[in-house]
């Protein structure tokens, strides 16, 4: 799997009662970004404001003819293809909403100490590339593959084990058509940009970040199941360290509120006006399409039902949302919840793990209705 070079690693941990981030959790939290509220009124995210999570460093891409994916492993006939032999192959765009599997462990309690999301580690893009089913067709996985395994070109040390970014997926998912995996090359009609993977990634739609490997170089077919760190250690949901625990797979139904009006500073409570409030977001899950939102605006006492935007043939993409709001002066809190058409819902009380992973509590928005001028 990797060297042991426990030494400069620390281990997986959760926060002690009442602890504040530390320096460790500060340094991703600068490094890595969210996606401000305010941008999910576009449908596409425009560049730079998609969310970004990294766990090593962005590898600095000189020559992007260079680059090379290779697929091999249990395969018929092995490929090495440049980015440019990869545009020649028909283009597929989809449009596809992803989101890191640890969004909003920060408000866990206690808290797993690592990227510190709140809500924000969201964004929809349209991506460009090759479905990776065509690719493993003209390769040819031989009887007996069980796993593809993927790896970026990021290196680093995560819990004491040097280590490539590498994940796989099932046989079936990474040859099947729906949702259709995709080595991606553009984003937004535009090329990848470094963060984001240049010069290729992969997408998987409907599933949660961690699957999304970024700097791809290499498709292994494999005849045993993949048991590499960010699958087997990593992106468990376990209760205690010492379980096997259940894989992390597709996103859990979440909706989220543009926080209305106009944020404090510091506090970033929101201020409105009394009056019809026009409140808007988004919803989305990558279990089954999104069925129902409601919208609270008394702290989850009461919920009502919000107009839900069709997905204008967008199945992976999130969907618009909207409800109109009478705010009468005071103080408020404002939430959002999702349903999907598995009858998966959100929790008001999130059921905890070590990871945080996988946690669709529903947003809370703390809004000050003023006086009328
Ligand atoms: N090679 C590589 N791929 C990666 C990662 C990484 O660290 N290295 N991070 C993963 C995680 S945890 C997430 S949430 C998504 C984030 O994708 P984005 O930065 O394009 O939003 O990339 C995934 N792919
Ligand atoms: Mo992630």
């Amino acid at each position: 799997m990797g060297r042991r070079i426990a030494d400069v690693s620390t281990p997986a941990r959760l926060a002690g009662p009442g602890e504040g981030l530390g320096p460790d959790e500060l340094a991703l939290a600068t490094r890595n970004h969210g996606l401000p509220l305010e941008a999910m009124r576009y449908d596409v995210t425009p560049p730079g404001l998609h969310y970004v999570l990294t766990h090593y460093d962005i590898p600095h891409v000189l020559d992007e003819a260079a680059w090379r994916l290779t697929v091999n492993g249990r395969v018929r006939r092995a490929l090495s293809l440049s980015p440019a032999q990869l545009r020649t192959y028909p283009a597929v765009t989809t449009r596809v909403t992803l989101e890191c599997a640890g969004n909003g462990r920060a408000l866990l309690t206690p808290r797993p100490v690592s990227q510190p999301w709140l809500v924000e580690a969201v964004g929809t893009a349209d991506w460009t590339g090759v479905p990776l089913r065509v690719l493993l067709r003209e390769a040819g996985a031989r009887p007996g593959a069980v796993d593809v395994v993927f790896t970026g070109a990021d290196h680093g040390v995560e819990r004491g084990v040097e280590q490539d970014y590498r994940r796989s997926l099932p046989l079936p998912i990474a040859t099947g058509d729906d949702p259709e995996v995709l080595v991606a090359y553009a984003m937004n009609g535009g090329p990848l940009p470094p963060q984001h993977g240049s010069p290729l990634r992969l997408v998987v739609p409907g599933w949660y970040g961690m699957a999304q490997v970024k700097w791809l170089r290499d498709i292994t077919v494999l005849d045993t199941p993949f048991t590499g760190f960010q699958q087997s250690v990593a992106y468990r949901i376990r209760q205690d360290p010492e379980e096997v625990g259940e894989p992390v797979t597709l996103i859990a139904p979440r909706a989220l509120l543009i926080p209305p009006g106009f944020p404090d500073f510091m506090s970033r409570t929101r201020v409105v006006a009394p009056g019809t409030v026009a409140v808007e977001g988004r919803a989305w899950s990558g279990r089954a399409p999104v069925a129902a939102v409601e919208v609270s605006t008394d702290d989850g006492q009461a919920w009502h039902p919000a107009e839900l935007e069709p997905d204008h043939g967008h199945r992976w993409a999130w969907r618009r949302w909207s409800f109109l709001w009478s705010a009468v002066p005071g103080d408020h809190v404002l939430s959002v919840r999702a349903r999907d058409g598995a009858g998966n819902t959100q929790p008001a009380e999130q059921p905890w793990n070590r990871g945080g992973f996988a946690n669709n509590l529903v947003q809370r928005v703390p809004v000050f209705c003023r006086a009328p001028a």
